[in-house]
């Protein structure tokens, strides 16, 4: 087996703590008990072998042996193909948990993103724009509630897909944004009492307070 890297920033200030997408890899990496380390590239100076690491400046990346893999999404769905915990082999189930991954990102996160971008601006005014993308967000909660409202994990048994879509849910919970979606607050409640997210949270924290 080839040694997993998962690499982040070196330091972030302290409003994205704890909400860093390197969380999304350590969490799929501890559910799958696969061995892996932490490196930090600079935050305040990204030079270009991180922009051959991952073309947007961004973090999180994942090393594992010649691979080399960028995108959040990709790389989940790069440790699940190696943990039955996290997805199914055989087809019927894979493609579900496949969908409900595309689902967190392309359906859901697109509408909670500019959400916390505002909410992290600290700038509520409500224009027109704003008031368009609140209802956008909106419809997508109001069906993941639907969703929820009956199951326990996305696709019956937990999966790399609860991974992301509660990620997703949980930094709308964090602007006190599922107030009226009782279903996908508990859903991230169940998601984050996991021992594997208390760990990777945990483990983020640390990483970036021992760089203060
Ligand atoms: N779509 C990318 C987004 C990555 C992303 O937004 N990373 C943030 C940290 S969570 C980042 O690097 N922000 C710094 C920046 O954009 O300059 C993924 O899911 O991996």
């Amino acid at each position: 087996m080839t040694e997993l890297i998962l690499t982040t920033f070196d330091w972030v200030p302290e409003l994205p703590r704890g909400y860093v997408r390197d969380l999304r890899v350590r969490w799929a990496l501890e559910e799958a008990g696969l061995p892996y380390r932490v490196e930090g590239v600079s935050f305040s100076d990204r030079d270009a072998d991180h922009f051959a690491h991952q073309p947007f400046g961004q973090v999180p990346w994942l090393t594992d042996g010649d691979v080399s893999i960028f995108e959040s999404g990709a790389i989940l769905l790069h440790i699940a193909e190696q943990s039955e915990a996290l997805m199914p082999t055989e087809t019927k189930g894979r493609s579900e948990v496949i969908q409900w991954l595309f689902a967190a990102l392309n359906s859901v996160e697109m509408a909670a993103l500019p959400y916390s971008i505002f909410k992290f601006s600290g700038d509520d005014e409500q224009t027109a724009g704003r008031q368009a993308l609140d209802a956008f967000l909106a419809a997508r909660l109001g069906h993941m509630e639907q969703v929820l409202a009956d199951r326990t994990w996305l696709t019956g048994t937990f999966s790399v897909a609860d991974i992301l879509m509660s990620d997703v849910l949980r930094l709308v919970d964090h602007f006190d944004g599922l107030a009226e979606y009782p279903a996908c607050r508990a859903y991230v409640e169940r998601a984050t009492a996991r021992p594997a997210f208390k760990k990777a949270h945990a483990d983020q924290m640390e990483h970036f307070a021992a760089a203060d």
